[in-house]
């Protein structure tokens, strides 16, 4: 890096389950976005600052991309993704180490037609031999002028240190854009409400974690000592949904509430009771003002 402060927008883009939430996190250091094995976890773009030697990322994770949606959910999810590479200084398209298919075809001249130059992060090379990286490079390496291509492994944290180098490097030379102190503009509730939301989506099957949205009722935070209360409705689509997470005797509930409580704890750095409560909304998903108070 020259002498001069580098900080803007950086906005996570890709195919659905590439490994952006975790990419993200990996870079954070910490987590922040939620993360699961099944595609299209994340809803809403969501804020990550990063403070570097000499530099501030503004990173946005995004929700997958989606070719057509089906629903008001999943125009909302297009217009996350869309409104991050907007604001964007710089776009990291992440990808998994196989030659690029239609989706990265897409993304790549949706974003290079903004003008946005794009960093390419070949993630989860844990996953595959290392003969088959190069064709995989070269492909990429034909498709598009990128700023670089970094191999790397979120998980693994292998390979993510030299992605920052290079996204610092080519953010524009300007002062940092957030106090050194700020992590997230997310509210703590929305992130509360995002924790509950993985937790559906690891420990249930099929649509059940496609048709829950989580909305936080309280966040009531208690005196030092006190654990804080988080009160939170779980909206399904059917009444045998209802029944499915809720499960016998509430067990199922319960280790969701178990489960989200532990990541909740570890984000506020205190003691936290989770109180849960499942509704039945039939047909949220199409629904604008419901998926305005959700997304
Ligand atoms: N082997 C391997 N798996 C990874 C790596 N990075 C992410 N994953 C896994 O890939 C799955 C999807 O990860 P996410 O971070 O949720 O992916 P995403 O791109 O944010 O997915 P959506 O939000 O659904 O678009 C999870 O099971 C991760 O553990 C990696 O470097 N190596
Ligand atoms: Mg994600």
């Amino acid at each position: 890096m020259n002498g001069s402060f580098h900080s803007g927008f950086v906005a996570i883009v890709g195919r659905a389950n590439v490994g952006k939430s975790t990419l993200l996190n990996a870079m954070l250091g910490q987590k922040l976005a939620i993360v699961s094995p099944k595609p299209h976890t994340t809803r809403h773009k969501l804020l990550g600052v990063l403070n570097g030697e000499g530099f501030q990322a503004a990173l946005l994770d995004t929700p997958g991309f989606l070719r057509r949606g089906r629903d008001q959910l999943d125009a909302a999810m297009s217009r996350q993704m869309a409104s991050a590479l907007a604001d964007a200084d710089l776009a990291v398209l992440v990808v998994e180490p196989r030659p690029p298919g239609d989706v990265e075809r897409l993304l790549v001249d949706q974003i290079s037609a903004s003008g946005t130059p794009i960093l390419l992060a070949l993630n989860k090379i844990d996953s595959v031999a290392k003969r088959k990286l190069l064709p995989v490079i070269e492909a990429y390496t034909v498709l598009h002028d990128f700023v670089d291509i970094v191999p790397l492994s979120a998980t693994e944290k292998d390979g993510v240190d030299v992605l920052l180098r290079q996204l610092a490097e080519r953010l524009p030379a300007q002062e940092a854009l957030f106090a050194p102190e700020v992590l997230t503009d997310r509210p703590v509730s929305l992130l509360c409400a995002d924790m509950i939301q993985e937790k559906v989506f690891l420990l249930y099957e099929q649509e059940i974690p496609y048709d829950v949205a989580v909305e936080i009722e309280e966040y009531e935070e208690r005196a030092e000592g006190q654990a804080d209360l988080v009160r939170a409705t779980i909206y399904v689509d059917t009444p045998s949904q209802k029944r499915l997470l809720i499960g016998a005797g509430g067990s199922a509930l319960k280790e969701v509430g178990v489960q989200a409580r532990a990541d909740i704890e570890q984000l506020v750095g205190g003691p936290v009771y989770v109180e849960l409560w499942v509704k039945v909304s039939p047909k949220w998903r199409r629904k604008a003002g419901f998926i305005q108070r959700m997304v």
